[in-house]
């Protein structure tokens, strides 16, 4: 395969540790903390979690440690949509097994949880794994959305582990992916199985984010990628001067991406999910707000600008919710019947005719291409897949017609051409920033520390991330802290918190604090793209989230 310059000079880039993790490793040495406890239903969290719940949160100090050097199998898998640096903390992972013991071997399961239940796999080598380092993708062994958590699949794991002697699992996911490590670290203790498994807190969203865990990977990189696009969106904007942007940014239900990409861009404007729900917002008024500031903007002569709409907007506007989640459960309970159906249109009655009345009235206004987007396959937990659903474009077209009754009205003058967009997919693979790929080598080569120390049901945990890496902490967070109990298929389950953005954070005020100026003003900021060599200032900062979340 041709290597491009990039990736070859990427390869002996060396991910920077925080400074206990620079210690020879077999100096390195676990510190047991207070015991903890979950946020909430401590009660019943501790019967589900009998062997695991209330362990204490871990760091290092130096010191010898002693368990580092016994042999051990690891297994590693890579769950759920790709993020850049997942290579990363399979190479820190490695290169932690192998200086503490040459021995130690690491088998990557293949095409994500599946690859254990198949036992699919591939054992690491240093010329493996030499060929990934600091790369994006997940291609090293592959991803995917099998989840792990029927006791049928647990047994199948357990006697995979026994038959290549695997005596610790890290599985490098999001917060559901992470809820299953914790259930199946527990399993394996009530089982007397001494197999350990620790999280590495993976997804580009944003969402899996605590007290504890102050960012998940691939955040930094995908949203620097999706702002280099935007500010030459925005430039070429401001040059022709004639175009409406709307761009669509992935980001599940959380608008954290679209939040960051808007700190890093200063776009005309920015819808946030969160805010539309608190504020209970229907598409007129979200169609109102825009069309005003389109119509501002042209009393300046300004007739362009960049719009910038979370995927999971759609989730958040009261009315679509309850449409969303009707068409879940009519599809849940007739799914036979819809799947025989073999026009979209047809679909489309079937559906129609089953909704409520309020329901079938909101289903009924929206755009034919829409109503197909919306009955699309359904994502494993059977929830719709925002990144399928075309808002931006349901936007134009609300916007459009709100703009020709304000032309009619004489509130608008201007002229509307509008251009959509939808990034997603191309950030989640890019080369990973020196901030991801140092950040991912950290998190997996804490993962071996961990595990070396016997520790189960914990998470990699790597903070004060917002300053210089020599600054970070190290250490292990027990996944149970981080769990509530949250109502899912009509049951309750233990489940790691999703992270929303927070009105009262930081990051939003920073926004609603500027958002009236950038509308109307073109204040366009234009990141370029991610820079992995040059000025620390340049190549290292962390994103802008992180900063004003983390900046007392
Ligand atoms: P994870 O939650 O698994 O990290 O995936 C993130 C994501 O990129 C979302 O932003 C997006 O909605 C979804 O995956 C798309 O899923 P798919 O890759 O299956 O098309």
């Amino acid at each position: 395969m041709k290597i491009s310059a990039l990736q070859q000079a990427r390869y002996s880039y060396n991910p920077k540790l925080p400074l206990i993790l620079r210690e020879n490793i077999k100096e390195i040495r676990p510190v047991m903390g207070q015991a903890t406890e979950s946020a909430t239903d401590q009660e019943a969290l501790k019967q589900l979690f009998p062997n695991t719940y209330g362990l204490p949160k871990v760091s290092f100090e130096k010191g010898t440690n002693e368990n580092i050097g016994k042999k051990m199998n690891v297994g590693v898998i890579l769950s759920g949509g790709q993020a850049p640096g997942g290579h990363n903390v399979i190479c820190g992972l490695y290169d932690a097994l192998k200086n503490a013991n040459p021995e130690n071997t690491l088998y990557g399961f293949k095409g994500g949880p599946s690859g254990i239940l198949e036992d699919k796999y591939t054992i690491m080598t240093d010329d493996f794994i030499n060929e990934y380092r600091n790369t994006g993708g997940f291609d090293i062994i592959g991803s995917g959305r099998t989840k792990l958590e029927t006791r049928e699949q647990f047994e199948v794991c357990t006697q995979v582990c026994h038959k290549h002697d695997i005596n610790a699992i890290v599985i490098i996911g999001g917060d559901d992916s992470n809820t299953n490590a914790a259930v199946l670290a527990e399993y394996f203790r009530a089982q007397g199985e001494n197999i350990c498994v620790v999280g590495c807190p993976k997804t580009i969203d944003g969402d899996l984010k605590n007290e504890s865990i102050e960012a998940s990977f691939g955040f930094d990189t995908a949203c620097k990628t999706f702002a280099e696009l935007i500010g030459n969106i925005e430039r070429d904007a401001n040059s022709a001067k004639k175009y409406w942007h709307f761009v669509r940014l992935m980001g599940r239900s959380a608008s954290h991406i679209a939040l960051e990409c808007a700190l890093q861009t200063q776009p005309n404007i920015c819808l946030i999910g969160e805010e539309v729900e608190a504020k209970n917002q229907s598409i007129e008024e979200i169609t109102n707000y825009i069309a005003n500031v389109i119509a501002k903007r042209a009393a300046n002569g300004d007739n362009f600008g960049v719009c910038l709409v979370p995927e999971g907007l759609i989730e958040f506007v009261p009315s679509l919710k309850i449409l969303i989640r009707e068409i879940n459960d009519l599809l849940a309970k007739t799914e036979a019947e819809f799947n025989a159906i073999e026009s979209v249109n047809d679909k489309i009655a079937f559906v129609s005719a089953k909704l409520s009345a309020q329901s079938a009235q909101v289903f009924a206004s929206l755009p034919a291409e829409i109503k197909g987007q919306l009955l699309a396959d359904r994502d494993p937990h059977g929830n719709v897949q925002v990144s399928k659903i075309e808002t931006e474009k349901l936007l134009i077209q609300t916007v459009t017609k709100r703009l020709k009754e304000m032309k009619a009205e004489g509130t608008y003058t201007g002229k509307f051409s509008a251009l959509n967009h939808f990034f997603g997919y191309e950030g989640r693979c890019a080369f990973p920033s020196n901030f991801d790929s140092d950040y991912c080598y950290s998190l997996g080569y804490n993962a071996a520390l961990l595990l070396s120390a016997n520790l189960t049901g914990y998470l990699s945990s790597v903070t004060q991330l917002s300053k210089p890496a020599d600054q970070w902490q190290a250490g292990g967070i027990p996944i149970t802290m981080m769990m509530n109990l949250e109502q899912r298929h009509g049951e309750m389950k233990p489940v790691i918190k999703k992270a929303l953005v927070e009105l009262d954070g930081e990051p939003f005020k920073y926004f609603e604090k500027n958002r009236e100026t950038w509308a109307v003003e073109t204040a366009f900021t234009f990141p370029g793209a991610i820079q992995y060599y040059g000025p620390s200032e340049v190549c290292d900062q962390s994103t802008i989230t992180l900063k004003l979340e983390h900046q007392n």
